[in-house]
C-alpha cells in the first residue's frame, strides 16, 4: 500500500467505482421518461467504463455493491474529494442517502481527512464542479442552501472559494457542464443554466458531450453517444477515449457520475 499518514501520494490515481445494482431501472428519475434498462449491458459497459478507466493510469477500488440501492452506481454523488480532504455527501433524494454508508467505509481505509454534509443540508457529488480552486455548486433539486452552506464552511479555509449556481435545467449542475483539463467549462448551451457565471465556457453540440471526466492535462473520458462533441475535444488537442454508458444515459446518469477520482 502506497498510502502514508500524510495523504495520498501525487502519483497515485484512484477511482472509486461501485457495481450497478440488479434493479437499476428502478433508481430515480427527474427529467427523462422511463424506459427498459438492459442490465446485462449496464453490467457490460460498466466493466468498460472500469476497463478505460484503468488503461488510463487509474488504480480502481470497488465500494462493495448494494443490490437493494438502485442508484448506487452513481457513486459521485456521495462523496467529494477536495486534495486528501473526503466530504461525504447528504444525498437529496430520500432512497439515496443510505448509500453514503459504504462509500464512508471504503474512503475510510485510505488516507484522507474525512468529514461529511449532515440533515437539514443536502447536497449531490453531481452538483460539485472543481476547476481549479473555484468550487461551483449547483443548488438544484437535490442540494439545498444548507448543504451549500456546510460545504463552503469545510472546504474555504482549504482554500477554494465556493459559487454556487442555481440549477433548473437539468438534473444536477455537472448534467450541464463539466470542465476540460485546461480549466474551460463546456456545456450544450440549451441545457445550461446561468452560463456568464463561468469564465471560459464552450459550447458543445451534443447534450451527452457535456460529461467529460479528466484522465490527466492531455486527455479526457467522454460517452460514445456525442461523436460530434469527441472531434470538436480532439480538435483542440486532447486524446479523447469514448466509452458505450447507454443504459446509464437512460437512468440520467453519465461517465463522470460512475466514479469519483483521486488524485
Ligand atoms: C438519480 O436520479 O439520482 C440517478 N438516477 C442518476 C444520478 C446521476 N448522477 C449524476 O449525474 N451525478
Amino acid at each position: 500500500n502506497a498510502f502514508t499518514a500524510g495523504g495520498v501520494e501525487p502519483t497515485r490515481l484512484i477511482a472509486l467505482v461501485r457495481a450497478p445494482s440488479s434493479r437499476m431501472a428502478e433508481g430515480e428519475l427527474t427529467h427523462l421518461d422511463r424506459v427498459p434498462v438492459d442490465a446485462d449491458l449496464a453490467d457490460t459497459q460498466w466493466e468498460g467504463y472500469v476497463e478505460a478507466l484503468r488503461a488510463n493510469g487509474f488504480e480502481t477500488i470497488e465500494v462493495a455493491a448494494a443490490d437493494e440501492l438502485a442508484d448506487s452506481v452513481f457513486i459521485e454523488d456521495t462523496v467529494v474529494i477536495f486534495g486528501d480532504v473526503a466530504v461525504l455527501t447528504s444525498p437529496g433524494a430520500e432512497s439515496r442517502q443510505a448509500e453514503v454508508e459504504a462509500v464512508r467505509a471504503s474512503v475510510s481505509a485510505l488516507a484522507l481527512e474525512v468529514h461529511e454534509i449532515t440533515q437539514p443540508g443536502t447536497l449531490d457529488g453531481g452538483d460539485v464542479l472543481k476547476v481549479g480552486s473555484t468550487v461551483y455548486v449547483g443548488r438544484g433539486g437535490r442540494t439545498n442552501a444548507e448543504g451549500i452552506r456546510q460545504l463552503r464552511a469545510l472546504v474555504s479555509p482549504l482554500g477554494y472559494s465556493v459559487i454556487a449556481v442555481p440549477v433548473e435545467k437539468v438534473l444536477h449542475l455537472k448534467s450541464g457542464v463539466t470542465a476540460l483539463p485546461d480549466g474551460t467549462v463546456i456545456g450544450y448551451a440549451d441545457l445550461v443554466d446561468n452560463v456568464d457565471l463561468y469564465d471560459r465556457f464552450l459550447a458543445v453540440p451534443e447534450a451527452e458531450g457535456a460529461a467529460v471526466v479528466v484522465l490527466s492535462d492531455d486527455a479526457v473520458l467522454m460517452s460514445s453517444s456525442a461523436p460530434k462533441t469527441a472531434a470538436l475535444i480532439e480538435n483542440l488537442g486532447y486524446r479523447v477515449v469514448t466509452v458505450d454508458v447507454s443504459e446509464f444515459e437512460k437512468m440520467e446518469g453519465c461517465v463522470t457520475c460512475l466514479s469519483v477520482r483521486i488524485r
